[in-house]
């Protein structure tokens, strides 16, 4: 078995193709940590992951570093390293961005376990590829300029498109749906609040929101609010989609134990890696549950393969400007390429050119 002997990190910006404003935030270009686990048998496995700030970059590098230290000189055994890192950690658990720096070495590591064995990850996990439908995700937009943004999605043939709502009045959120599902037909339509409503405006403008058709509605509330989460879902009809601020499985655990959603979209970082995400399909098959993926399109094609009630694919292209490989899309899905790992190399120049120094 080979040995984990360091980890090399870089600071990009990653360029996206269209700023994404939320109604909670705004992200013009992804903060992203680029994680690689080196061996003593000369294979490389490679992940990424995000931080919201870029003021943040630092101490999500320093995180993955010294979780490195940890565990180098230990065996390639991703899930018992897992274990081992959940163990040391305990005392103060693992949240925010030391969990996502835990979810990338994870799947690192993963990486680099399915490239010792010269198969594609999903290979790896006893699993076939499929082809995924994709959705397009995008930030908010009013009801004139989300015409164009829809008009793209239908170009590319999306089978579906995510915006982000949120405005100062429900009568702005229903005019953008309605405007976007006029030019997307007979497309698939999901909005996503981003948390920014309180639940008695939530309770409102989800319900007015119900028989406009929406394939479901994405983060009302605050998401850590499972009870509120809940009684939501009780009062309106169109499902409600939580998942990518789980903090592991464990969380999962939680929301599901409450009814706290309809679906769910885990993060393949935050829910930790390759290996919180099989935990959380697990416990979506065993609700009978569809789950998606959020951002991280490269891992999650792989995962969706591993994953029994899979639904949806996001396709927020967030790291594709900086890979020599592109993941592209075929008719509205994305199938996992059957390289090695992840199948996820550096293109180095971009890497060059978006490096924070
Ligand atoms: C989202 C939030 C933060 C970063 C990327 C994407 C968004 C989504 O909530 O669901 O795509
Ligand atoms: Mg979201």
């Amino acid at each position: 078995m080979a040995i984990i002997e360091s980890i090399n990190t870089v600071q990009v910006l990653a360029p996206i193709k269209h700023p994404l404003r939320t109604a909670s935030g705004f992200i013009e270009s992804f903060p992203l940590v680029l994680i690689e686990v080196l061996t003593d048998e000369g294979v490389t496995g490679r992940a990424y992951s995000p931080v919201y700030l870029p003021a943040l970059l630092p101490a999500l590098e320093a995180s993955v570093q010294s979780l490195g230290q940890l565990i180098q000189g230990r065996t390639l055994a991703p899930r018992d390293v897992h274990a081992f890192l959940l163990k040391r950690l305990r005392l103060w658990g693992v949240k925010n961005t030391l969990c996502t720096a835990m979810g990338g070495i994870d799947m690192a590591l993963w990486d680099a376990y399915a490239r010792m064995r010269n198969e594609p990850l999903y290979a790896t996990l006893g699993a076939t590829p499929r082809a995924f439908k994709a959705y397009y995700s995008v930030g908010l937009y009013d009801a004139d300029s989300v015409v164009e943004i829809a008009q793209e999605a239908v170009t590319n043939d999306y089978p579906g498109l995510k915006i982000k709502l949120g405005f100062p009045t429900l009568a702005e959120d229903l005019a953008a749906v309605r405007a976007a599902k006029k030019v997307l037909g007979r497309r698939e339509l999901m909005v996503d609040y981003n948390q920014s409503l309180t639940f008695a405006e939530a309770r409102i403008r989800c319900r007015a929101l119900d028989g406009e058709g929406l394939t479901w509605i994405e983060e009302p509330i605050p998401a850590d609010d499972f009870e509120g989460c809940a009684a939501l879902a009780d009062a309106v009809t169109t499902p409600i989609q939580i998942g990518e601020n789980f903090n592991g499985p464990e969380d999962m655990q939680r929301a599901l134990q409450v009814r706290a959603m309809d679906y769910v979209m885990p993060d393949a970082q935050f829910i930790r890696g390759v290996t919180g995400w099989l935990d959380a399909a697990t416990l979506a098959q065993g609700r009978g549950m569809e789950m998606s993926s959020h951002t991280f399109v490269e891992a999650s094609a792989h995962l969706l393969c591993a994953t029994p009630t899979a639904h949806w694919l996001e396709h927020m292209d967030v790291a594709g400007m900086l890979l020599r490989d592109r993941f592209d899309l075929v008719n509205g899905t994305l199938t996992p390429p059957s390289r090695p790992g992840l199948g996820l190399e550096w293109d180095e120049e971009a890497v060059e050119k978006y490096r924070v120094r």
